[in-house]
């Protein structure tokens, strides 16, 4: 057995996180494929019982310990790791901020957004989806502006800051209905930089669930 095993799916940001740090680390690691969209597993009592009280995907195995939240799975593989770890009090606490921002303003928009484009059935209230939009659009801004003064959110080098907020971005332009690296370039370069890093993987191609309704992975 693996030293890593991750409950995901492909068409998830909030697992590629995970995924992705998993991957860039050099971790040895497994997925656990749970069929979110038809069976709904996550949702179900035992799930809730023996997976994650908080009924969500990722869940992160490592030997005795199970650790959920995006956010706390990066923080544990960087602290284990050493590898995309914020350096001191001060690099911890704004990595922690950019985080929390991205799980509340970025992907916290963006998820739905693009689940109620793609995949809810019937898709979701134009309303409702522009409403979405103008966050998104106000809350990339923020994080374009950010990458225009450094390469990366803490600076000169990457953390598990970027890992958290770029993850969401690799899924395909026509998912969310408008190119997010050509709309704001200092996120385009910035993608760019994240995706050269040895390890580097498409979500299709490292977690499986793709394409929809199987347990494949899309081939590189
Ligand atoms: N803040 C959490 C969000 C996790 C989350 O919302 N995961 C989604 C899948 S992308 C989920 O499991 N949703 C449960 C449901 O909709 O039933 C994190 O970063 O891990």
């Amino acid at each position: 057995m693996s030293d890593y095993q991750l409950y995901c799916f492909a068409q998830s940001g909030n697992c590629y996180r995970a995924a992705l740090m998993l991957n860039l680390i050099g971790a040895d690691w497994e997925p656990v494929w749970i069929d979110f969209f038809d069976e709904g597993v996550q949702r179900k009592a035992p799930y809730r019982t023996d997976v994650n009280e908080m009924g969500e995907v990722p869940v992160l195995v490592h030997g005795g310990k199970k650790l959920t939240q995006s956010g706390v799975i990066l923080t544990y593989l960087a602290k284990h790791s050493g590898k995309f770890k914020p350096q001191g009090e001060d690099e911890e606490l704004e990595a922690l901020r950019w985080i929390i921002f991205d799980n509340q303003k970025v992907n916290g928009f963006l998820g739905p957004y693009r689940f109620l484009r793609i995949f809810a059935k019937p898709a979701g209230d134009p309303a409702v989806l522009a409403f979405l939009k103008g966050r998104i659009d106000g809350n990339l801004a923020i994080v374009n502006k950010r990458l225009e003064k450094s390469p990366y959110l803490l600076g000169e080098r990457p953390t598990i800051a970027d890992i958290s907020l770029a993850a969401y971005l690799y899924y395909p332009a026509e998912e969310f209905g408008f190119d997010i690296g050509k709309d704001y370039p200092a996120i385009g370069a910035w993608l760019g930089r994240m995706k050269a890093l040895p390890g580097w993987k498409h979500p299709y191609e490292l977690m499986p669930g793709y394409p929809l309704g199987t347990r494949g992975f899309r081939n590189q």
